[in-house]
């Protein structure tokens, strides 16, 4: 969180993390299409030739007031292949709240649990607590035959409770209800601090 006292703004950093191709990218694109042109930034993206994330994708966006401050929303995506975990700590730093998107495809599961235990160790790195640090899970691909069960899902990478909810980025199914929760467990928290 920064706040421009002379502008009256508070900036609010949100990070969607989770493994390589979980669908980070197609759901901050899902995301961005649906906010009206006047709220938004334009969209920024920095890919490999395959259309993989090499630094990150981002986008800002200005809605609501909190505390009579006017929030405006810096959405990160991180690049999920395991080479990028130096640029995954840089874009981590300073975020107020992650989207980790889970990719529920058959044979996934040590991939979303590895990249959970990354996720959590810059959290510790930064002096953050994991557990309570505000945290939504969104369980992609949930359209894909043979998906790891969402009870399984949970019990690895969800024991401290945190929102979660299945989602098929490709369509937005479930994006907008994800990406809802984690604006308001955010605010709840800046609320706290302002
Ligand atoms: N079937 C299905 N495919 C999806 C879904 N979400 C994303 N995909 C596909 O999965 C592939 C990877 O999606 P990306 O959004 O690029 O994944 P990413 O997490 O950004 O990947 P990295 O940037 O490498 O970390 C693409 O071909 C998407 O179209 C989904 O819900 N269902
Ligand atoms: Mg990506």
């Amino acid at each position: 969180m920064f706040i421009n006292w002379a502008q009256n703004r508070v900036n609010v950093k949100i990070v969607f993390h989770g493994p390589g191709l979980s669908g980070k990218t197609t759901t901050l694109e899902w995301i961005y299409k649906q906010i009206p042109r006047d709220n938004k930034g334009d969209f920024v993206a920095l890919n490999t030739d395959e259309d993989r994330t090499l630094y990150f994708d981002y986008f800002q966006l200005e809605f609501g007031s909190i505390k009579g401050f006017k929030p405006c929303f810096q959405l990160y995506t991180v690049p999920g292949q395991k080479r990028y975990f130096a640029s995954r700590k840089l874009i981590l730093h300073g975020a107020d709240g992650v989207v980790f998107v889970a990719d529920s495809a058959p044979g996934r599961l040590q991939a979303n649990v590895e990249m959970l235990a990354m996720l959590e160790n810059h959290l510790r790195e930064f002096g953050l607590d994991p557990g309570t640090f505000p945290t939504v899970f969104q369980l992609n691909k949930r359209d894909l035959v043979d998906v790891i069960p969402v009870e399984t899902l949970l019990h690895f990478l969800n024991p401290n409770g945190f929102p979660y909810f299945e989602s098929v980025a490709t369509t937005g199914s479930g994006v907008i209800t994800t990406f809802k929760a984690m604006i308001k467990l955010v605010m709840a928290d800046i609320t706290t601090k302002l």
